[in-house]
């Protein structure tokens, strides 16, 4: 059994230019418009400007502001997303800069749509009128510059908006399948014991918060499918107090596991890890399993003594089957994490 890499996102969204690099496709697409249209045989001379600058003011408002609509299509609608994902959004962008953001581009479109109305009957009016030439650059002219500075105010929306795209892109695909969320204090070795069971290189190292946020494996067992996630410490501290890498933990706990593993690390202090332990199995509704690791640095009876406390400690949750084991292993090695994943399915 081998868990696979963790490559599937949930999303993935089109590029999203920069204000001015939408000013200048835009225009540069105008100018090319008018000059198709010039540049026609059979349209009478006295037409070719109003209709060359009228097909100037058309491609432009297309590109702009039919660009800022798929934009904001594209990007999924905050109420239509499903619970996790919605408090993801919420917990690494907010949902209120969101918002706020996706507007400010519907509310620029919107002004670029009313405005090409408005200069392309203004066109209509003079191209009524005598020497209207110069009239009619005027109001084309007009039109650029307004739409312009319509693009250039929603500049810094259009950065948030590029930020919050790659921080969209990173969210893992989760499936419905049975899942198992590896939790517990930093350090403790949540991503080793993720590790040892998948071909990627996870990122493990000897110091708090290495992990900064989800991870997601996937393995078939006996044509079961099953989900492993990494998730980053979680302090035993008031839920207030507790930082973004620490809620995303809390978050799939929530809302993710069919099945916590808690693991327990022997060199931390064991009244932390049991009083986060302990906030997990009141506060939320999975079943737990719990490991002792690292028990290759252990000297047996260390391991016994250890064991025995936690029992102790977690006997009423033991009694009803809210917590299903308390195992020891180390999760550098493949064997033990794989049998112990092996005990959580047969359970
Ligand atoms: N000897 C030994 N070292 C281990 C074992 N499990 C983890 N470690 C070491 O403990 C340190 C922390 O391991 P990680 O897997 O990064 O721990 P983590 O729980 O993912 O840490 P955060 O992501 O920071 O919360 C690393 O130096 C690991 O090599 C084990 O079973 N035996
Ligand atoms: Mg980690």
């Amino acid at each position: 059994m081998l868990f696979s890499a963790y490559i599937r996102k949930m999303f993935k969204l089109s590029y999203v230019p920069t204000s001015q690099e939408l000013i200048d496709k835009a225009f540069r697409r105008g100018s090319k418009r008018a000059k198709a249209m010039k540049a026609r045989k059979y349209l009478p001379r006295d037409q070719k400007l109003e209709k060359a600058e009228e097909s100037r003011i058309s491609s432009v408002k297309d590109i702009t502001s039919g660009t800022l609509r798929e934009i904001v299509r594209e990007f999924p609608s905050y109420e239509k997303l499903p619970g996790f994902y919605r408090r993801l959004l919420d917990l690494k962008i907010g949902k209120d800069d969101y918002k706020r953001t996706l507007a400010s581009l519907e509310w620029c479109s919107k002004q670029i749509d009313k405005l090409s109305k408005e200069s392309l009957q203004k066109l209509k009016n003079v191209a009524k009128e005598k020497k209207r030439h110069g009239e009619i650059r005027k109001i084309s002219k007009a039109f650029l510059g307004r739409v312009s500075s319509l693009l250039k105010r929603i500049s810094k929306d259009m950065e948030k908006l590029r930020e919050i795209k790659s921080l969209l892109e990173e969210f893992p695909y989760i499936s419905e399948d049975f899942t198992i969320v590896v939790a517990g204090y930093p350090n403790v070795g949540k991503s080793s014991f993720v590790r040892s069971l998948t071909k990627s290189k996870l990122e493990v190292a000897n110091y708090p918060f290495t992990t900064k946020q989800i991870l997601v494996g996937r393995a078939k067992l006996n044509s079961r499918k099953i989900q492993l996630i990494d998730t980053p410490g979680i302090l035993d501290r008031e839920m207030s107090r507790r930082n973004k890498i620490e809620l995303e933990a809390i978050l799939a706990i929530e809302e993710l596991a069919n099945v916590i593993l808690f693991l327990i690390d022997p060199f931390s202090s064991l009244d932390s890890q049991l009083n986060l332990l302990k906030e997990i199995l009141e506060n939320f509704s999975a079943r737990v399993g719990v490991a002792i690791n690292k028990i290759d640095l252990l000297q047996d009876s260390a391991i016994e003594d250890l064991k025995k406390k936690l029992e102790k400690e977690l006997k009423p949750y033991l009694a009803t089957k809210r917590v299903i084991f308390i195992e020891k292993i180390s999760a550098i090695r493949e064997e033990d994490a794989k049998n112990l994943i092996k005990k959580i399915l047969d359970f």
